[in-house]
């Protein structure tokens, strides 16, 4: 009695949660009208009656913004052959065997097709000319090689607009955290933040942290000159300097100039500050030299030659005058 209820409760939470995941799933997205769901591929599929070659249908389904349907497992290919009961049509998909003989492939892979429902000798390649693959064959319920050129229906499949902060193939990637703004959008398609980046961050997708040196949004803020270290390199969120400030100035940024800048000095300010003072010293000193040498000489003219300055300037007249008389 009690291992039967066990029985029923394990069935009935099977079931719950096969409910609650195909729910999930199907919440997700939703298809254009007449495009039906197709849950285990997260896409949307249709089927074209139209009787059109492999190529044909590939392009027409690629006008219509997605490509050939690609069958992903059993249920997604039991669901295709239900709904296709009654249309007596062989019906093209995405698998091909062009690029190497035998090796079927879906459009969007390189390798082996994984889940394959090939019916009777099939693929056989048949007239060594059968590439292309059409579903509904042998009680239209199993999987034929046939020649590309052939005109048959076929079946599209796209991939919904993603949202609600994810992008990509089924919507399966989430929109950076680093995107800017609230709710981090990106572009549906390619993960592109819709506002740029964040803080700290770059790249068409935000994933990448600033380069050495810089900060903030979009990366375009540049560490400050006076952070501590050779490279005065900072947080690349927020800009605080890694080790701390140079003396002088403080804040996060290391941007203010500290009350008491004056009285501390940093390596560098204080080669600086040296230099001036030296400079002052030799200018001082010259001056008190020159001053001293001339005090000296004025007051020698002073006491034996007076008036010093007025003789030199006669003398040198003389000269002068002496010089051109002579010349004449
Ligand atoms: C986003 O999520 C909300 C609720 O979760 C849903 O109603 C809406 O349709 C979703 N939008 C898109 C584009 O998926
Ligand atoms: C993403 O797609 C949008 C719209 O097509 C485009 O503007 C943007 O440049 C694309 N980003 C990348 C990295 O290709
Ligand atoms: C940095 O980005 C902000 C907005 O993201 C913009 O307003 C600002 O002008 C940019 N600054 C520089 C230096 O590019
Ligand atoms: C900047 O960010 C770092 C790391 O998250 C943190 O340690 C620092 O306190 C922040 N600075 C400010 C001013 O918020
Ligand atoms: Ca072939
Ligand atoms: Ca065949």
């Amino acid at each position: 009695m009690a291992s039967s209820q066990i029985k029923l409760f394990t069935v009935a939470s099977v079931i719950m949660v096969w409910i609650a995941l195909e729910m999930d799933v199907t919440r997700a997205y939703s298809c254009d009208k007449d495009w039906l769901k197709s849950v285990e591929s997260k896409s949307c599929v249709k089927y074209f009656p139209e009787m059109k070659t492999w190529y044909e249908a590939r392009s027409f389904c690629q006008a219509n913004g997605g490509d050939l349907v690609k069958i992903v497992n059993y249920r997604m290919n039991d669901r295709l052959y239900r709904f296709l009961t009654n249309k007596y049509q062989q019906i093209y998909v995405g698998l091909h065997d062009a690029t190497t003989e035998g090796k079927f492939k879906w459009l969007d892979e390189t390798e082996e097709a994984f889940f394959t429902d090939w019916g009777k000798n099939s693929p056989d390649n048949y007239q060594s000319g059968e590439d292309c693959t059409v579903i509904g064959y042998y009680s239209r319920k199993s999987w034929n090689d046939v020649p590309c050129e052939h005109d048959n229906g076929f079946i599209c499949e796209k991939f919904p607009e993603c949202g609600n902060g994810t992008f990509g193939q089924s919507c399966s990637e989430a929109c950076s955290e680093h995107c800017a703004g609230a709710d981090n959008s990106c572009h549906p398609v390619n993960g592109t933040c819709d506002l740029g980046c964040g803080s700290g961050y770059q790249g068409d997708l935000c994933t990448q942290e600033c380069d050495k040196g810089t900060y903030g949004r979009d990366c375009n803020e540049t560490c400050s000159t006076h952070c501590a270290g050779t490279d005065n390199s900072c947080h690349h969120v927020n800009g605080t300097c890694d080790l701390g400030c140079d003396a002088g100035y403080e804040g996060h940024l290391c941007t203010k100039v500290t009350a008491d800048g004056h009285a501390e000095h940093s390596k560098t300010d204080n080669s600086e500050a040296n230099k001036a003072l030296m400079f002052a010293l030799v200018f001082v000193g010259v001056a008190v030299a020159i001053i001293f040498v001339v005090g000296v000489l004025m007051c020698r003219h002073r006491r034996f030659q007076l008036p010093f300055i007025y003789n030199t300037f006669r003398d040198e007249g003389i000269i002068k005058f002496s010089a051109q008389t002579s010349g004449d």
